[in-house]
């Protein structure tokens, strides 16, 4: 008998192994040794955990149970989470390298995901309108059905907790596929929603690859909802298998953020900044600022102190209390990233300072690159890493077009003391979040989601609300005609 750690698949309130006993190793890419063993779900377990999601939402009490009892359900699994918080992120920083103090923060951000919607499905359920017809109208929303649920393994925690949350709040039933990366801190999720006394089958774990787990739950006829977070190529996979069954999909995919910095920008404000924005999480980040914008004028310094932050960067074992900076979360991930420096170099561009690390582990060093053309792939492509590609501009609607030159559309960044130019620019941003001097900071009542090739549909306060429920109309007549 092995003595790692095993997570199974979480289905009617059950921790189970795959039907035919398949499994698969989870990596620790610090030590680079497998820590962990996790079912590997084949169709089969998908089909189970979808039947039981599937009878908790036909049959069983979750979908019924009205909104404060289902809000107060929710915020007892908010409380173990935090009770458990530290054992939750210590699984994150294993299975991925977070730094410890980075997955402590994820997961106070879990729980709020889980607070704030369990709030939020209580207090914004209905609206009324008087009709001047002498008719009364209201609008409802009641549970969409079953959820499948895909995330990636970047903030395993964070990203299922921001589909679980509005999914379960809303009364529906979901089942979550992690990321085959990281199937830990989601799996001790769902054994603590059994422990909260969650009806079986209102959260199921299905843990496995993208196919054939993931696949089978999307093109499953019995999902309402698909809701996905992951590559853009992915995401058209799923778009296309839910549509099979005409299921609404909500999906949160790339990025190639922009961080412009003018002329005027408060230097040490957008330096701490465009560090956070593009080597936290070592750059593992849908929302990285992986292109930097900097007016011409002030180049030299911000680059100055720029490179000198990033190279301050202490590197190292994500569970040191100094380490802010780890290796990358998987072989295939270093592998990629490492790929990336080395076109950055080949087509001609010159890094500032990083690269590969080159002493067997899976780090790339915080990358600054410079000179790439702006048709080259490092520059065009999301590298979902620690490479900073850099820009000078001279105009502000030069910098606007070439922010919005990319088929991309998640987020931009924009540096600035210059309050109308802040606000002009923000406007003309092609991109569902723009922060203006700030970054990663997010209120959960505004939409959340990226244009072209970073998504479809936003999630968030109402916006999730639309999307994992039947909104429906009733029209009463109050003033008998005639
Ligand atoms: O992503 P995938 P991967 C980007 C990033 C990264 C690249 C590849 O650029 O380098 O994607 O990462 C599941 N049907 N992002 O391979 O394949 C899969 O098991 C249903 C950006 O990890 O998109 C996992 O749970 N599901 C991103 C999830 O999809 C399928 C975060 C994501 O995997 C499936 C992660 C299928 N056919 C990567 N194939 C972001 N937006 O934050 C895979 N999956």
């Amino acid at each position: 008998m092995s003595d790692l750690q095993f997570f199974g698949h979480i289905i009617d309130n059950e921790e189970v192994e795959s039907l035919g006993g398949e499994r698969f190793d989870a990596w620790n890419p610090w030590t680079r040794e497998v820590w962990a063993q996790a079912a590997d779900g084949m169709a089969a377990d998908a089909d189970r955990a979808v039947a039981s999601a599937r009878r908790a939402f036909d049959e069983g009490p979750w979908p019924r149970l009205g909104r404060v009892e289902r809000g107060k359900a929710i915020h007892r699994l908010a409380d173990l989470m935090e009770a458990r918080a530290d054992d939750l992120a210590w699984m994150d920083s294993t299975n991925m390298a977070k730094p410890f103090e980075q997955a402590k923060h994820d997961v106070a951000r879990s729980v709020w995901n889980f607070r704030f919607f369990a709030d939020h499905q209580r207090d914004h359920c209905g609206e009324t309108f008087p009709m001047d017809s002498g008719h009364h109208t209201y609008s409802e929303f009641g549970p969409a059905g079953v959820v499948a649920a895909i995330s990636p393994w970047n903030f395993p925690l964070m990203m299922a907790s921001w589909k679980i949350a509005p999914a379960i709040a809303w009364g529906n039933t979901c089942i979550i596929k992690p990321s085959e990366d990281t199937p830990a801190s989601v799996t001790l999720l769902g054994r603590l929603a059994a422990e909260a006394g969650f009806p079986p089958g209102v959260l199921n774990v299905l843990n496995g690859h993208g196919a054939p787990a993931g696949s089978s739950l999307t093109g499953d006829d019995r999902v309402d909802r698909v809701t996905f977070t992951g590559s853009s190529t992915t995401g058209k996979l799923v778009m296309a298998s839910a549509a099979t069954h005409l299921a609404p999909v909500s999906l949160e995919l790339g990025g190639k953020g922009a961080n412009i910095i003018f002329e005027d920008a408060d230097l040490e404000n957008a330096v701490y900044w465009a560090v956070e924005a593009i080597f936290r999480n070592a750059g593992q980040i849908c929302l990285a600022g992986s292109r930097l914008f900097i007016h011409r004028s002030i180049a030299d310094e911000f680059m100055r102190r720029f490179v000198a932050a990033a190279e301050a960067l202490t590197i190292g074992d994500p569970f040191d209390p100094s380490t802010r900076f780890s290796s990358l979360a998987s072989k295939r991930h270093f592998d990629k990233v490492a790929s990336y420096v080395e076109s950055a170099r080949a087509l001609g561009g010159t890094v500032l300072t990083g690269g590969v690390a080159d002493d067997g582990t899976w780090v790339v060093r915080p990358t600054i690159v410079t000179d790439l053309a702006l048709d080259a792939a490092p520059y065009c492509e999301e590298i979902f890493g620690p490479v900073c590609v850099v820009n000078v501009f001279d105009t502000e609607a030069e910098v606007v077009h070439l922010a919005n030159d990319t088929r991309y559309g998640l987020n931009a960044m924009l540096f600035t003391e210059n309050l109308s130019r802040a606000h002009r620019v923000a406007s003309a941003l092609r991109a569902g979040t723009v922060w203006v001097n700030c970054f990663f900071i997010r209120d959960l009542r505004t939409p959340f989601g990226g244009v072209g090739d970073s998504g479809v549909g936003r999630e968030g306060g109402n916006f999730s609300r639309e999307f994992f429920t039947e909104p429906k109309a009733v029209v009463m007549q109050i003033d008998r005609k005639g």
